[in-house]
């Protein structure tokens, strides 16, 4: 895949980035997606697992399922897409990320800007009283954790079916998003809201929207360009050919 000599055009003369991010970015790292063939959810119904009513109702199953994922997340690195985006910083004056992912990866990449629309595996509360709560205390045991101040369930701060998002993230993210010369959007289907609005702020605040997915997706009409492939080989050769301008 070459990198259009349009869009290096577009970004030569470019000072605000924002890159949106879905599971895709992480697949390579060895974090499954939701949707698609390898998804998650091919395996597992969301309803039954991403709500609060889910949690109530069948909360050690809820509970198994999180603590799986935040073992395997523990174990996964950053990858060249996490780490281009992060080498973005170094090239145009100001780079927000804006991410549906919980895995950390774009922050432990070295990335400054991320705004977390739909939580942090690592990090956990008390649902009675809000204490916090991190990981390694919910991993030492097999049991449901419960918290030691008021005995509340402690749930992982991710945002469910049916839940607001934060509304600090959320704020930030639309004006960034409002500002942005070059929208990226990169491993998503773009099917949950509110977050698949963001780009489409961008768009018709004026940014010029690029996407990167293996596929198209439900943004790929509105899209200015979409580049086809793994979000590890086509970020870092964007950067490559950003340094040379
Ligand atoms: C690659 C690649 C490679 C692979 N390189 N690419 C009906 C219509 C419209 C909306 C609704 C509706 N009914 C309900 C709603 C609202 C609902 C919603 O949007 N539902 C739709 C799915 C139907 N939204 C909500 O409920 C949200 N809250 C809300 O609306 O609040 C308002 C409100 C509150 C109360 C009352 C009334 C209103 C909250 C949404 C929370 C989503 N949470 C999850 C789980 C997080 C925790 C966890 O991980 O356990 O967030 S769901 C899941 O989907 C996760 C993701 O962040 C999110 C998006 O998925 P993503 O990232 O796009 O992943 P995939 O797998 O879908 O796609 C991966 C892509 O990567 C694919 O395109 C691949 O091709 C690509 N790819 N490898 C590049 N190497
Ligand atoms: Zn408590």
């Amino acid at each position: 895949m070459t990198i259009p000599p349009r869009l290096i055009e577009k970004l030569k003369s470019s000072e605000r980035i924002v890159v949106f991010t879905g599971a895709g970015i992480s697949a390579e790292s060895g974090v499954p997606t939701f949707r698609g063939t390898d998804g998650i959810w091919t395996k597992m119904k969301p309803e039954e697992l991403a709500s609060f009513d889910a949690f109530m109702r069948n909360t050690g199953l809820v509970w198994e399922w999180y603590k799986h994922r935040k073992k395997i997340m523990q174990t996964v690195q950053p990858n060249a897409g996490h780490y281009a985006i992060a080498a973005m910083e170094k090239i145009f004056k100001q780079v927000s990320v804006v991410t549906q992912n919980i895995d950390n990866l774009h922050r432990r990449a070295g990335t400054t800007t991320v705004f977390e629309l739909h939580g942090n595996i690592e990090r956990n509360y008390c649902i009675g009283c809000g204490k916090p709560y991190p990981n390694e205390k919910i991993l030492q045991s097999d049991s449901i954790p419960r918290c030691e101040s008021c005995k509340g369930l402690i749930r992982p701060d991710v945002v469910w079916f049916g839940e607001m998002l934060p509304q600090d993230e959320w704020n930030a993210s639309i004006h960034a998003a409002e500002f942005a010369d070059v929208m990226f959007v990169v491993g998503t289907s773009a099917v949950v809201y509110p977050a698949a609005s963001i780009p489409q702020v961008a768009k018709r605040a004026g940014a010029y929207m690029v996407e990167i997915n293996i596929e198209p997706t439900e943004l790929t009409r509105f899209a200015d360009e979409t580049l086809l492939g793994k979000a590890g080989e086509i970020l870092p050769k964007i950067v490559e050919a950003c340094k040379r301008i």
